[in-house]
């Protein structure tokens, strides 16, 4: 059976424990998988990504993609962060309770169901984009680790928000149902590893983690492409650097979590 960290304290170094099956498990797994396969694939060589916007280590590109007049524009971000870890990142992106504290985009997250300690469900109110309905998602949100080959080397982490239905949450007109498929990955690598016996007496500041950012969003109906495309490059650059702000302020003085 898979074994994953389990949800703790954000302070904790987690216990690994297995985490029992579910109704979605199937489909966590095979969006997980997918996502690891193509997300960290470096392909910004290829003319394929447009750079939307830079900042940095930060870069955020995008691929203009039109259905029906309908804006579907994937968008892929990469990062490079001092002093935190994967595990910080993914954490901090997943736990609901410091979710407000970094979201800028949200007029409210609402968790529906805990189906296990990997994977919650949310219905959540998206900032209203003038001048076209406003939009809410339902979506899994899971987190797992990576694991590496080298016993040196930090786990990968990996959070994915994937949207679903659920009978607490029916489509309430005028409201809109967007939906999405997004992911973060993070890599931490540590610098001058061989100076340190074990990975617990590393300090923060020789740490870096390496972010990967991918978001799919369909809109779910008509809405002005140059008002969702400004918007789209107004708030992914300044998500991506908040948030990673928000887990380095938090972490400083915090033991780092491996
Ligand atoms: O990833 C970001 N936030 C997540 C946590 O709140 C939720 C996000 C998600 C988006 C859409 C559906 C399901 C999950 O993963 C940060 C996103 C910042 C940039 C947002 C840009 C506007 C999105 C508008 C969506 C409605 C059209």
């Amino acid at each position: 059976e898979r074994r994953v960290a389990a949800f703790e304290s954000l302070t904790k170094i987690p216990e690994l424990k297995p985490v029992p099956r579910h109704r979605l498990s199937d489909e966590i797994e095979k969006i997980v998988q997918e996502h690891l396969k193509f997300d960290l694939v470096d392909d910004f060589n290829s003319n394929i990504w447009e750079l939307l916007a830079a900042d940095g280590e930060m870069k955020v590109y995008r691929r203009e993609l039109e259905e029906n007049g309908i804006v579907l524009d994937p968008l892929k971000a990469v990062h490079s962060v001092k002093g935190v870890t994967g595990h910080e990142v993914c954490k901090y992106f997943w736990d609901p309770a410091v979710r407000m504290e970094w979201e800028g985009t949200l007029d409210s997250s609402r968790m529906l169901e805990a189906l296990s300690d990997d994977t919650l469900i949310f219905n959540q109110v998206h900032k209203r984009v003038w001048p076209a309905a406003q939009r809410d998602t339902c979506f899994w949100s899971h987190i797992r680790s990576v694991s590496k080959e080298n016993k040196n080397d930090l786990d990968d982490w990996i959070v994915v928000n994937y949207s679903t239905t659920h009978d607490s949450a029916p489509i309430k007109e005028p409201m809109i149902r967007a939906w999405a498929n997004v992911a973060l990955i993070c890599s931490t690598i540590i610098l001058n590893r061989d100076k340190y016996a074990d990975l617990s007496s590393v300090p923060r500041e020789n740490l870096v983690c390496k972010i990967t950012y991918v978001a799919q969003v369909n809109p779910g109906g008509w809405a002005p492409a140059n008002v969702l495309r400004a918007v789209y490059k107004r708030e992914y650059p300044k998500f991506l650097k908040r948030f990673t702000q928000y887990v380095m302020d938090k972490t400083k003085k915090l033991p780092i979590l491996l």
